[in-house]
C-alpha cells in the first residue's frame, strides 16, 4: 500500500487513534476531524507517538483543507450518508473505514464475521481456535480492539479473527476475508441503515471482494441469511450450518453430534452435551464457528479441544461454577428484557433467577412469559424490584422474594437450591445506582459464587 499521502481521520475514538498510529508509523500525513468541538485535543495527541505538525478540525471541514486531502478513513460511528461524507465524496476522496485501512496495510487470512447477534462470542470462539493452531493469530474489531492496532503485526501466516458490524462494512474497496460470516439479520440500527433491506445488504458486502477460493458461511436457519446465497455479490463457497435441519454440505446435527459435511464425507466434530454454552442461539455460534474454522483450516481435532472448554464472552450467560450441584450462571450483560430473555431460554434445568436493578422505564411481561415453567425462585433487588414483583403476579407467578442485596439474593439461592438446578444472574435492568456498571456487578456475582466453595 502507498502511504506516501495524506489521510483525514474522521473520529477520535479507539479507531481513529489506532489508524492514526498505523499510518504515522508508515510515514504518512495525517489530519484529524471531530464532530464535537469540545473534544479534549489534548487526551487525543497525547496518544500518539509523533504529535508535531497534527491538525484536529472540529465541527465542520473546510474546502481548503479537504483540498490538501488524498484519502479520508471513516470511524464505524460516522455515517456514510453525514455531511462530512458527502462532502468529501464530492470531492472524489476516497473514503476507507478503518477496516478497510488495516486489511490493506496488513497481511494473513481473515476470518470476517458479522451478524446481529452472536458475533462477540463467534469472533472469540474462533479466536481460540486460532490460537490454538498458532501463536501468530489476532482477534479484532469491533469486539473493541481495532483492526489498525494489530495489522502491521499481521504476515502472511497470521490467522486474523475480525467482528465487523455494519458500520465498518459502510465503506469498504479491497477488504476480502478468505471466510466470511453473517451469523442472522434481525432488526437492529434502523436510524443509520433505514431500513431491514439496507440492513441486510450491507451486512453482506462483507463478502463482495471474495472469490470462488474463498468462503461465505451462512445460517441455515436464518430466512434472511439463507436467502443471501443467492445475491449476484456471492461468488465465494456457500457453507451453511443449521442447528435444525440436515444439510449435504456444511455443519449440522447428526442425531446429537455436530458433524461438518466436506465433499459428501461426514467429519463428526463434538457431542452437543459435551459444550458449555447453552441455548439455540449458542449452538448456532458454536456450528458458525467449527464452520469458520474448518475452511480456514484449522484441523478438525484443535477445533474439538477448544469446543470442549470455550466458556464464552465474560457476563453473558457466563458459566461460573457448578457448586454442590448447582450451575451458577453469569448474565449481567441481560441489561434489558429482550437480552435476559435469551437468558432464561438458555438454561435447560430449573433456575432459581435473579434479577432487578435501575429502572429504564420498561415492561417487563415479555421477560416474564418466556420462564416458561423454568423459573423455580425469582430473586429481586434494586429499584425496578416491585414493578418486576407486581409483573409476575399479573401472570400469576407468586414465586419472587425481595433482598437488599447481591450478597444476599446469592446466599438465598445457595440455600433453596437443589442440585441439578441453576442460579442465573439475568437481571433485565442496567446496573446503575447500585454499580458502576455491568461488568461490575458480573465481576462481584461471580466473586460471591466462588466464595460459596
Ligand atoms: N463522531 C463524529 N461524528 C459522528 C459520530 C462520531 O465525529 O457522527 C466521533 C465522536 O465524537 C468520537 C468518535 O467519532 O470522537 C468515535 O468514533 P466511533 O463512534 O467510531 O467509536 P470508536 O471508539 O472508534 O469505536 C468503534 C466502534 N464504535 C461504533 O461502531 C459506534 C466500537 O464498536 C468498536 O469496538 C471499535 O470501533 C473498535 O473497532 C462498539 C459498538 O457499539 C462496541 N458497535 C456497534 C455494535 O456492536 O452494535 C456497531
Amino acid at each position: 500500500m502507498d502511504f506516501s499521502k495524506k489521510f483525514l481521520i474522521a473520529g477520535t475514538g479507539k479507531s481513529g487513534i489506532c489508524a492514526a498510529r498505523l499510518l504515522q508509523k508508515k510515514g504518512a500525513e495525517i489530519i484529524f476531524y471531530d464532530g464535537k468541538t469540545d473534544i479534549d485535543v489534548e487526551a487525543v495527541l497525547s496518544q500518539l507517538d509523533d504529535r508535531e505538525n497534527v491538525g484536529i478540525v472540529l465541527g465542520t471541514v473546510n474546502d481548503e483543507i479537504l483540498s490538501t486531502v488524498d484519502v479520508m478513513i471513516i470511524s464505524p460511528g460516522i455515517s456514510i450518508e453525514s455531511e462530512l461524507a458527502k462532502q468529501v465524496s464530492e470531492k472524489n476522496i476516497p473514503i476507507w473505514s478503518e477496516i478497510e485501512l488495516a486489511y490493506r496495510a496488513g497481511a494473513g487470512k481473515v476470518a470476517a464475521i458479522t451478524g446481529t447477534n452472536g458475533k462477540t462470542t463467534t469472533t472469540s470462539l474462533v479466536g481460540e481456535m486460532f490460537k490454538k493452531h498458532t501463536s501468530n493469530s489476532f482477534v479484532v474489531g469491533n469486539i473493541g480492539l481495532p483492526y489498525t492496532d494489530a495489522s502491521l503485526d499481521t504476515n502472511d501466516d497470521s490467522f486474523i479473527a475480525l467482528e465487523v458490524s455494519s458500520f465498518q462494512l459502510e465503506a469498504v474497496e479491497e477488504f476480502c476475508p478468505k471466510v466470511s460470516a453473517v451469523l442472522n439479520v434481525t432488526p437492529d440500527h434502523l436510524d443509520r441503515h433505514h431500513t431491514m433491506e439496507n440492513y441486510a445488504s450491507v451486512k453482506l458486502d462483507i463478502c463482495c471482494n471474495q472469490t470462488e477460493n474463498d468462503y461465505i458461511v451462512l445460517n441455515y436457519d436464518d430466512p434472511i441469511t439463507r436467502e443471501m446465497a443467492k445475491d449476484a455479490r456471492v461468488k465465494a463457497k456457500v457453507i451453511y450450518f443449521s442447528g435444525v435441519d440436515s444439510l449435504e454440505e456444511g455443519v449440522c446435527l447428526e442425531g446429537e453430534n455436530i458433524v461438518v459435511i466436506d465433499k459428501g464425507e461426514k467429519i463428526p466434530v463434538i457431542n452437543r452435551s459435551e459444550l458449555i454454552l447453552l441455548g439455540q442461539h449458542n449452538l448456532e455460534n458454536y456450528m458458525a464457528g467449527i464452520a469458520i474454522a474448518y475452511y480456514m483450516g484449522i484441523p478438525v481435532s484443535e477445533i474439538t479441544d477448544v469446543l470442549k472448554t470455550f466458556k464464552g464472552v465474560e457476563h453473558r450467560i457466563e458459566f461460573v461454577e457448578e457448586i454442590d450441584g448447582v450451575a451458577y450462571y453469569n448474565d449481567s450483560k441481560g441489561t434489558n428484557p429482550d437480552a435476559a430473555i435469551k437468558g432464561i431460554q438458555a438454561m435447560n434445568r430449573k433456575t432459581l433467577l435473579i434479577g432487578g436493578g435501575y429502572d429504564k422505564g420498561v415492561p417487563f411481561d415479555e421477560w416474564i412469559k418466556a420462564f416458561d415453567g423454568k423459573v423455580k425462585k425469582l430473586v429481586l433487588l434494586g429499584q425496578t424490584a416491585q414493578l418486576i414483583a407486581d409483573t409476575a403476579e399479573k401472570y400469576g407467578f407468586k414465586d419472587y422474594v425481595f433482598v437488599d442485596s447481591l450478597e444476599e439474593a446469592v446466599k438465598v439461592c445457595a440455600n433453596e437450591a437443589e442440585p441439578g438446578e441453576a442460579v442465573l444472574l439475568s437481571p433485565a435492568c442496567a446496573s446503575w445506582g447500585m454499580f458502576k456498571n455491568y461488568e461490575q456487578r458480573g465481576d462481584q456475582f461471580k466473586e460471591l459464587v466462588r466464595n460459596l466453595k
